[in-house]
């Protein structure tokens, strides 16, 4: 990418619950933003959304929507990313995509930058952001990796905003009527089965793949592999729906290929790259959904050791689905992009 005082930025799914969140980290990383273009689909064309004190109209997507842009961020959903990634890459713009489209095709990097801003540098026009129980996962088990981890156990408690604005809408609708039938929107609305999710908790993200375990459980293992670079890693994932509007939470055990102290790892962690250690039992501080909620950092605590294994250690890891989950990350994989421009 040519260097430049500031740069064309496009948001396509601007309207989305994660194109807002975009928007917003934009201007709150003070993201140089030259031209800014709002794309969504034909029903939301017409709408408009605020940028640092500036009213914009939202575009249908379309080819010619990408002329003149240096950096597209996606947030559409992978269907819309299939059509629109290779026509923007074509106008000449560089698309940071926070669909699962292309985060497991081997020309494309897929990045997080406390962890592999390297490989952010190697792309050929498209650099994937990873899903966001993932993101949060690696940037804790980063500072441990030389260790030797062999194998992670990963529980998670995911926000429904992770399934977008209409789930917010109906998590909300819910749990104010404290109806019992309530709406019937979950797990996922376009399969058969549904679930209330106001107190409720459910055992399913995403759909279900042949071997038993979901997408979102598959993304964990797979897309970690990936961005640690280790194509062997042992994770076994369960990811779970609850009725938290933003942030997601994971229990998460480490097992080490040597014996690790659970001190050891507090210190690891405090300070590295995206991380505060919030891990005081004794005045009950720990991470929690309301406390990342807002912010773009991972927050771990309850580290401690495993009762019958010196080589294991667990913790809880929360951050806020669609900042570091999604946005945050996504433009911090822009600024990147700039930084070596
Ligand atoms: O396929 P994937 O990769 O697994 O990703 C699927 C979805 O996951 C979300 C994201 O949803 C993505 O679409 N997502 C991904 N990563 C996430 C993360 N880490 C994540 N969520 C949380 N954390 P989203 O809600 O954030 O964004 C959706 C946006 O994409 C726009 N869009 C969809 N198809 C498009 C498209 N834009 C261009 N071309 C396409 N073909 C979508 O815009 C939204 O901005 P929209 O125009 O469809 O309208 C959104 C507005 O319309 C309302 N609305 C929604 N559905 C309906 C509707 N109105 C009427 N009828 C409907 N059926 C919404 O209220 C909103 O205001
Ligand atoms: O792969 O439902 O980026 O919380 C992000 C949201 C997968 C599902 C992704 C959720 C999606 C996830």
């Amino acid at each position: 990418m040519e260097r430049k005082e500031r740069y064309n930025v496009a948001v396509l799914g601007a309207t989305g619950a994660v194109g807002r969140a975009m928007l917003e980290t934009l201007e709150r990383r003070h993201f140089p933003v030259g031209e800014l273009r709002l794309l969504a689909s034909p029903r939301s064309a017409g709408q408009t959304l605020t940028f640092a004190g500036r009213t914009y109209t939202v575009q249908a997507a379309e080819e010619s929507a990408f002329a003149g842009i240096d950096i597209a961020l996606f947030s559409a959903g992978a269907g819309a990313s299939q059509v629109y990634a290779p026509m923007a890459v074509r106008q000449g713009a560089v698309v940071v995509d926070n669909s699962s489209a292309f985060r497991l095709q081997d020309d494309v990097p897929l990045v997080v930058p406390e962890v592999n801003p390297h490989a952010a540098l190697q792309h050929h026009g498209i650099i994937a952001n990873p899903n966001c129980s993932t993101i949060q996962l690696v940037v804790a088990l980063k500072p441990l990796v030389d260790w030797g981890i062999e194998h992670v156990t990963v529980a998670t408690y995911q926000a429904v905003s992770g399934m977008g604005q209409k789930a917010i809408d109906a998590l909300q609708a819910e749990t104010a009527s404290g109806d019992r039938e309530g709406t019937t929107l979950f797990p996922v609305a376009s399969q058969e089965q549904r679930y209330r999710m106001a107190f409720n908790v459910l055992p399913q993200c995403d759909v279900f793949t042949e071997n038993g375990y979901t997408k979102e459980e598959m993304k964990l293992v797979n897309e970690s592999r990936k961005i640690l670079e280790l194509p062997h890693l042992r994770v076994s994932p369960t990811a779970v729906r609850v009725p938290v509007v933003y942030g997601h939470s994971e229990a998460v055990a480490v097992r080490f290929a040597q014996p690790v102290r659970a001190e050891q790892v507090r210190q690891r962690l405090t300070g590295a790259p995206g991380v505060v250690v919030v891990d005081d039992p004794a005045h009950a501080l720990y991470p929690h959904p309301l406390m990342a909620e807002g912010t773009g950092d991972t927050y771990v605590g309850r580290i401690r050791q495993d009762l019958g294994d010196d080589h294991s250690v667990l913790m809880f890891v929360v951050a806020d689905n669609l900042l570091k989950g999604a946005a945050w990350n996504a433009v911090q994989i822009a600024e990147l992009l700039i930084q070596h421009a």
